[in-house]
C-alpha cells in the first residue's frame, strides 16, 4: 500500500467560537475516536496530521491542502460545517471520510457529501478505507464494524493526539478515557438503546491511568462511557489496583441506580469529582433512577434526597433533563423540575429539547412514522437550538413559555446564589457560575425568548415548526451563515435542508402477505 498523507479532524466546535465557556472548556470536549484513527494510521504506516478544532484554530493554517484522504469526526451540529470542508478537499483532490454521531445517525444524507461513511468503527474498517482511498461519488461508500470494537488504543498510543490538544485549555486540562462502550438499559430516545454493553480491557484501563501519574503531576480524566460503572466492582478495582487513592480526578456519566449510598463511598475515596447522572423524566425511566413505579412527586423527592446525598460525597453533580417527551403534559412536569431545583441547590441542572437524531434510537422511527419530525438544519441539533420533534402535548408557544420559564428560574440570581452556597470547592463553585452566565444559562434564555417571539411575529418560523413548509426560515439560514462565515461559500447546494425521515424510508419493505 503506498504511504499516504491523511488528516484526521476533530470538530468539537462548528464554527468559530468567541466566550470564556468555550475558549476553558471546549478542548476538553474532544472525541476519543479521532484519537484512535491517527493511531491505526500511523500504526499502518501513513502520515497523519491530527487537529482538534475547537472554535479558535485557523484550519486553513493547521491542516495541510496536500492531504490524501482526510478523516472528519463529527456530531450532527457541525455536519454543516464537516460537508463544507470535505467538499474544500475533495475539490483539493483528497478522498474524505466521515465518522461519529452524525454519521451514525444520519448515513444517507452523509453519504451525499463524503466519499465513506463510517458507522461502527474498527481497526480493519479503517485498513479498508486506507486501502481503498479512492473517490466515490455522487454517493459516498458506507462501511462499518457489525459491533462496537473489542479494544481501542489507549492514552499511551494517543498521547501524541491529547497532548496538544489539552495544551489548548488554559486551566482545566481533562484526558478523555473510555472503559465501557454500549449500555444494558434501553431508553428509546439513546443511541445506545440497541447496542450491546461490552466492557473493554481492565489491563488497558490500568496502563493508562498508571501512564498519566507520570505525565502529569495531578490528572484529570473524564470517562466517555456511556454509562460508567455498569461493572461497578470490577472498574473500581481495576482504577484502586493502579491509582493511589485520589492522586487522579476523574469525571464519569452514570445513572442513579449505579450511584448506590457504598458505591458513593468508594467513588469519593478514588478521587471522583463530578458526576453526571440523568434523570430525563419525572415519569418514565423509572430502572435507570432506582425509583421504581414512583413518578411526579414522589419521584422528585426520591431523586431530590438522592442527588443531596450524591453532593455529600462528589463536589460536582449534573443533573440531565430531557424536555418535551411524550409523558409529559401541563404545567406539571415544568414546575416538578423547579421544585427539583430548588430542593437540590447544589445540583446544576442540564436541560435537552427532545431530540430525533436521524436513526440513533428506535423512538425515532415511530416519531418520523408519526410526522412529527421537522427538517431544522443539522447546525441546530444540539439537543438545545432546536427541538425537532412536534411535542405531542404542548403547542410550540406552550412549550417554549414552559421552557423559559424553567430556564430562567434555574439560572435566577436567587438559584445561582443558592448553588453557589451549596457547593464546595473552587472548581465546582466556579464552573456552575461560569455555566450560569455565558452561553449555557442567560444565552440559552435570551435564545429561546428570541424563538418564542418569532413564533408570534415571523409567519415562514410559525409555518415551519407546525411542519406546513420545509423551507428553512430566514432566521435559521442566517445564522448558519454567520457560523460558518467564510467556509459557507463551500457548502455543497442543498446542504442546509435534509430528509427528517430517512431512516423511515430506509426501512425493508415487509415481504407481500399470500
Ligand atoms: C461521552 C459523550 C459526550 C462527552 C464527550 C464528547 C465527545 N467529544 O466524544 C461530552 C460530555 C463532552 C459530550 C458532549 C456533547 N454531546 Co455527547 N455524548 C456522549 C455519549 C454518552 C457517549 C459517546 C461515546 O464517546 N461513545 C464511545 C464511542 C467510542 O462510541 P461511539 O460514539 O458509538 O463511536 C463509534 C462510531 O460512531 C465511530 N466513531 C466515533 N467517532 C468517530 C470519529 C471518526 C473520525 C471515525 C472515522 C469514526 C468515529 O467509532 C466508534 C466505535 O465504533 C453519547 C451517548 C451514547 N450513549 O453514546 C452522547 C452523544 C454522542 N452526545 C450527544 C450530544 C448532542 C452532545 C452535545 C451536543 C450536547 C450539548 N448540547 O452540549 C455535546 C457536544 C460535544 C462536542 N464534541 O461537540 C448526542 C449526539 C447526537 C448527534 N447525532 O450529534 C449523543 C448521541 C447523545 C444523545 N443526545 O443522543 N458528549
Ligand atoms: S442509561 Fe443512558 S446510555 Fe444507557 S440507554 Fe439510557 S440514556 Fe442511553
Amino acid at each position: 500500500m503506498r504511504r499516504l498523507r491523511v488528516g484526521v479532524l476533530d470538530l468539537v466546535g462548528n464554527g468559530p467560537l468567541s466566550n470564556t465557556w468555550n475558549r476553558v472548556m471546549q478542548p476538553n470536549f474532544a472525541s476519543i475516536m479521532p484519537q484512535v484513527i491517527g493511531v491505526w494510521c500511523e500504526q499502518a504506516g501513513h502520515d497523519v496530521t491530527f487537529v482538534c478544532y475547537t472554535g479558535f484554530e485557523d484550519l486553513a493554517r493547521e491542516l495541510p491542502s496536500d492531504i490524501d484522504l482526510l478523516f472528519i469526526g463529527a456530531f450532527t451540529n457541525a455536519a454543516h460545517m464537516a460537508a463544507a470542508i470535505s467538499s474544500q478537499y475533495r475539490r483539493q483532490g483528497a478522498a474524505t471520510a466521515l465518522g461519529g454521531p452524525h454519521a451514525r445517525c444520519y448515513p444517507e444524507d452523509a453519504a451525499r457529501y463524503f466519499d465513506y461513511v463510517l458507522g461502527f468503527t474498527d481497526r480493519a474498517t479503517v485498513l479498508e478505507v486506507l486501502r481503498d482511498c479512492a473517490p466515490h461519488r455522487p454517493v459516498g461508500l458506507r462501511l462499518g464494524a457489525i459491533k462496537q470494537p473489542a479494544q481501542l488504543p489507549g492514552v499511551r498510543e494517543r498521547w501524541k493526539f491529547i497532548e496538544p490538544t489539552i495544551a489548548k485549555a488554559p486551566a482545566i486540562k481533562v484526558v478523555p478515557m473510555i472503559g465501557s462502550l454500549g449500555c444494558p438499559y434501553t431508553c428509546s430516545f439513546c443511541i445506545d438503546a440497541q447496542v450491546d454493553y461490552q466492557p473493554l480491557g481492565h489491563e488497558q484501563i490500568q496502563e493508562d491511568l498508571r501512564f498519566l501519574l507520570h505525565k502529569q503531576k495531578r490528572p484529570r480524566v473524564s470517562w466517555h462511557d456511556p454509562n460508567f460503572g455498569v461493572r461497578f466492582e470490577e472498574t473500581m478495582t481495576a482504577i484502586e489496583e493502579a491509582v493511589p487513592p485520589g492522586r487522579i480526578d476523574f469525571f464519569a456519566e452514570s445513572s442513579l441506580s449505579i450511584l448506590s449510598e457504598p458505591h458513593l463511598h468508594r467513588l469519593q475515596k478514588n478521587g471522583f469529582k463530578a458526576i453526571l447522572p440523568g434523570i430525563e423524566s419525572w415519569y418514565t425511566l423509572g430502572n435507570k433512577s432506582k425509583t421504581g413505579r414512583n413518578v411526579g412527586l414522589e419521584k422528585v423527592k426520591q431523586v431530590s434526597d438522592h442527588v443531596n446525598t450524591i453532593l455529600r460525597y462528589i463536589p460536582y453533580v449534573q443533573a440531565n433533563f430531557v424536555l418535551g417527551l411524550d409523558d409529559d403534559s401541563g404545567d406539571e412536569p415544568f414546575e416538578l423540575t423547579k421544585l427539583f431545583v430548588d430542593k437540590t441547590p447544589g445540583a446544576f441542572p442540564a436541560y435537552s429539547l427532545l431530540s430525533a437524531f436521524g436513526q440513533a434510537a428506535p423512538l425515532n422511527l415511530e416519531l418520523q412514522r408519526a410526522g412529527r419530525v421537522l427538517p431544522f438544519p443539522f447546525h441546530f441539533l444540539d439537543n438545545n437550538h432546536a427541538m425537532n420533534v412536534r411535542p405531542k402535548n404542548y403547542t410550540w408557544t406552550e412549550l417554549y413559555d414552559r421552557v423559559i420559564d424553567l430556564r430562567k428560574h434555574s439560572f435566577s440570581w436567587r438559584s445561582i446564589g443558592r448553588r453557589f452556597a451549596a457547593n464546595h470547592g473552587l472548581l465546582a463553585c466556579s464552573l456552575n457560575l461560569l455555566r450560569a452566565v455565558s452561553s449555557e444559562g442567560f444565552g440559552r434564555i435570551r435564545y429561546d425568548t428570541t424563538v418564542r417571539s418569532l413564533l408570534d411575529t415571523d409567519a415562514s418560523v410559525r409555518a415551519f415548526f407546525e411542519g406546513e413548509t420545509t423551507v428553512v426560515p430566514a432566521f435559521y439560514q442566517g445564522m448558519v451563515q454567520r457560523a460558518l462565515g467564510t467556509l459557507c461559500e463551500s457548502l455543497p447546494a442543498g446542504a442546509m435542508e435534509h430528509d427528517p425521515n430517512a431512516f423511515l424510508k430506509a426501512q425493508p419493505t415487509p415481504a407481500p402477505l399470500h
